[in-house]
């Protein structure tokens, strides 16, 4: 007789153990039927997808009361979702569990590529209100009615990076905006810095490849400090501009809700008589301009690597609505033609000293999205996307862009039909013959699926529209087909100087430093030292520094194409400080305490908080929290080694003599003191913490942003300095390369 195979060894009685429930206190819904008369079967169900629990109506009786009925995507009720089906207890599992493999093929399948570039990004929905008509330059309907709110969605980004990177590299932020207008949806498809590294877009690949993982090694990630992008930048002077801006603080933003948005490139609006007027595109946020300190970027991405998509969570979520005014710039071809710098050229800007900025109105962004993948990871800005009364300039960067964005999209989505997913979905009527293709969902109705046809008005389908569809613009270009970069963008050094010398020295200070770091990542010193060698057209003492930060002899100018205006003026708008926020509101204080903490002043503390507008997190030794000195009770955000002081914006140690004494010698607290006060930020100090800062080490240092707390009154005075955000003056007495 044949051995009995070990299967068999597994009892019908131990087999029945394992049935459901087997999930310990879990309710997976145990004996209760599936319900299913719950849709009427004539109801309308074409959209009635409810979310993986399944349609609304599916439900039965769980401890909880009504839950849904889980189903497979084909609505087929699922009585096990533990255990796949077998032949016996311990046999193989069987080709007809259909279930099983609908979810491990759809698991399979759950991943799109990645975006080539600002591949980790954040969205949120808003609007966008009119406040000022632009009725007189432009026919766009979004631009005619103040007061008309129009639907949004944004998405920030850092560029570089993976979707799985850290939010605070040193890189350019995304900004682009989807804006959902009766006449069609309008891609603003922008940056945080308002030049870009190259002038055509037939270098985009490149500088990309240059920014990105080295190919044999594929590291480093999200960072521009190797020898690649450094290669690349000092063998490509018209990066130069944007260089100066990705190294000054522009590049680590504290949120995504303190910094601008620039459309880069020039545009035109047209009006209702034809005309066309140039613009360039301005997000100005209502929270003011902040960034980080880099020597704080550094420990936030170990901290909380999702920084900045937990900011943007958090404000929304906690309805402190970010919001940014949109501003205008406005041009005609005289002004063009007497500016010192190509308007079609996206390495320079216009200051606003020549060309004031117009708001004209205003973002709001108030909910977050239910389903990241749906509408952050789906959504697909395409350049080309504008509606009539908005058109394009020559700008080959723009030209370039208007090709790649379409292309791009129907690789990532799988498909033509990307405009069929609801983020991406038009929100005002559409009509057109375009039809199939993989997950085709809105398709025509009707016999005609051509024009011109003979089928009449109801089945014939749409017509194009003279009155009011798009017409582009009717510009008049000529010249001879050839490979060429325009004189009149030669200059690549004079808008450096200007970015440059606009900065606060601390500002100034911070671009050295970030030269510095940069570099001295590049093995190579003969790259090194190419790249000074564009500083020196730029400004002499900044070459000086960051030759001496590296060691490096000063090398001579690199040859200019064009000698560079070295008299522009400082414009006071290129600089964060200059631009910072007038309070301490939507900012967060992390607030130290201990079992004993002086009840009385904590009090006070979240109330100064409250009325500044700010928010407040606790860190303690445990998570649990802890018990103040009146006998109440606090909870805690943070148990200490996971709330360092790198995310917040001030802090305040607020603590009993015992406390102090023990975290005095817990090396978590000691950094978070000193960590605050390299990082300049203003520190609350209660009456028995010295220790922890004499422990620390700083106790004698400091200054007069660290604050006292030692009677309730005090709190207010500290939030009140708070609104400064930061102690510059302080960072010239921890910085070695300060001295
Ligand atoms: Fe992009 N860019 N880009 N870019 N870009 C993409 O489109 C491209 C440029 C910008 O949150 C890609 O959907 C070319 C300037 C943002 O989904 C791709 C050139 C500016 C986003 C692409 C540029 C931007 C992208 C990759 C040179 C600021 C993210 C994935 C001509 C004005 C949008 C995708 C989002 C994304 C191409 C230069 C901003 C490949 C060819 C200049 C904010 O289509």
């Amino acid at each position: 007789m044949a051995k009995k195979p070990a299967s068999s060894k597994t009892s019908a009685k131990s087999a029945a153990k394992l049935t459901p429930p087997v999930l310990a206190g879990a309710d997976i819904g145990g004996e209760t039927p599936h319900k299913a008369d719950a849709i009427p079967p004539d109801a309308d169900i074409s959209f009635s997808y409810a979310g993986p629990q399944g349609p609304a109506g599916e439900t039965h009786q769980s401890a909880e009361g009504d839950i849904a009925t889980l189903t497979t995507q084909n609505g087929i009720p699922v009585a096990d979702d533990q255990n796949s089906l077998k032949q016996g207890a311990r046999g193989p599992t069987l080709l007809e569990d259909f279930h099983f493999r609908e979810k491990i093929f759809h698991f399979d399948h759950e991943r799109i590529p990645e975006r080539v570039v600002h591949a980790r990004g954040y969205g949120a929905h808003g609007f966008f209100e009119l406040t000022d008509s632009l009725a007189d330059v432009s026919r766009a309907n979004i631009f005619q009615r103040v007061g008309e709110r129009t639907p949004a969605f944004v998405r920030f980004s850092t560029v570089a990076g993976s979707k799985g990177s850290f939010d605070l590299a040193r890189d350019v932020r995304g900004f682009a905006v989807k804006l959902y207008t009766q006449e069609g949806n309008w891609d603003l498809v922008g940056n945080n810095i308002p030049v870009f590294f190259i002038q055509d877009a037939i270098k985009f690949p490149d500088v990309v490849h240059a920014a990105k993982p080295e190919p044999d090694r594929n590291f480093p990630q999200a960072q521009t400090a190797h020898d690649n992008f450094w290669d690349f930048i000092s063998l490509t002077p018209e990066s130069l501009h944007m260089i100066m801006w990705t190294m000054s603080d522009r590049a680590i933003p504290r949120s995504y809700r303190t910094m601008e948005g620039f459309g880069v490139h020039t545009f035109r609006l047209i009006n209702d008589e034809g005309k066309s007027t140039f613009v360039k595109f301005h997000w100005k946020p209502k929270q003011g301009l902040q960034s980080v300190v880099w020597n704080e970027a550094v420990k936030i991405n170990g901290a909380d690597p999702d920084f900045h998509r937990r900011d943007l969570w958090d404000a929304i979520n906690g309805g402190d609505f970010p919001e940014w005014e949109l501003g205008v710039q406005l041009f005609d071809d005289a002004f063009a033609d007497s500016f010192d710098f190509d308007v079609l050229d996206a390495t320079k800007i216009i200051p606003e000293e020549l060309v004031p900025i117009r708001v004209v109105g205003r973002l709001v962004l108030d909910r977050v999205v239910d389903n990241f993948f749906a509408e952050t990871e789906q959504v697909a800005f395409c350049t080309q996307n504008v509606p009539p009364g908005i058109d394009f300039s020559n700008d080959p960067l723009l030209q370039g862009r208007n090709f790649s964005y379409l292309d791009t999209q129907i690789k990532r989505l799988g498909g033509p039909n990307f405009t069929h997913i609801p983020i991406n979905a038009p929100k005002c009527p559409m009509a057109h013959f375009q039809q199939d293709g993989h997950m085709a969902m809105h398709n025509p109705k009707g016999r005609a699926n051509y024009e011109p046809n003979s089928w009449g008005p109801t089945q014939g389908g749409p017509r194009e529209n003279p009155a009011r569809g798009f017409r582009s613009f009717p510009d008049v270009a000529d010249g001879t087909k050839e490979r060429v970069r325009s004189e009149s963008f030669a200059d690549h050094y004079s808008q450096a100087r200007q970015f440059f010398v606009s900065q606060t020295p601390i500002e100034q200070k911070h671009i050295v430093d970030a030269l510095v770091f940069e570099l001295s990542k590049v093995e190579r010193p003969d790259i090194r030292s190419r790249t000074v060698s564009h500083l020196v057209n730029i400004d002499a003492a900044l070459a000086a520094k960051v030759a001496d930060g590296l060691g490096l002899p000063l090398p001579d100018a690199a040859v200019a194409a064009r000698k560079p205006i070295t008299d522009l003026p400082p414009s006071e708008k290129l600089s964060i400080v200059k631009n910072g926020p007038a309070s301490f509101k939507g900012r967060k204080l992390g607030i130290l305490v201990s079992d004993g903490a002086d009840a009385s002043i904590l009090k006070a503390l979240l109330a100064a908080v409250e009325s500044e507008g700010a928010v407040f997190e606790i860190v303690a030794p445990k998570i649990g929290g802890v018990v103040l000195s009146d006998g109440t009770s606090v909870a805690a955000k943070h148990k200490i080694d996971g709330g360092p002081s790198v995310l917040f914006d001030a802090v305040a140690v607020v603590v009993s003599a015992e406390g102090a004494s023990l975290l005095a010698l817990d090396a978590a607290a000691r950094d978070f003191v000193t960590d605050a006060f390299a990082h300049c930020k203003f520190i609350g100090i209660s009456a028995e913490a010295e220790p922890i800062f004499s422990k620390a080490g700083i106790a004698d240092d400091l200054d007069e942003a660290c604050l006292p707390l030692m009677q309730p009154k005090d709190a207010g005075t500290f939030l009140k300095a708070c609104r400064a955000l930061r102690h510059w003056p302080r960072e010239l007495t921890v910085d070695l390369d300060a001295s």
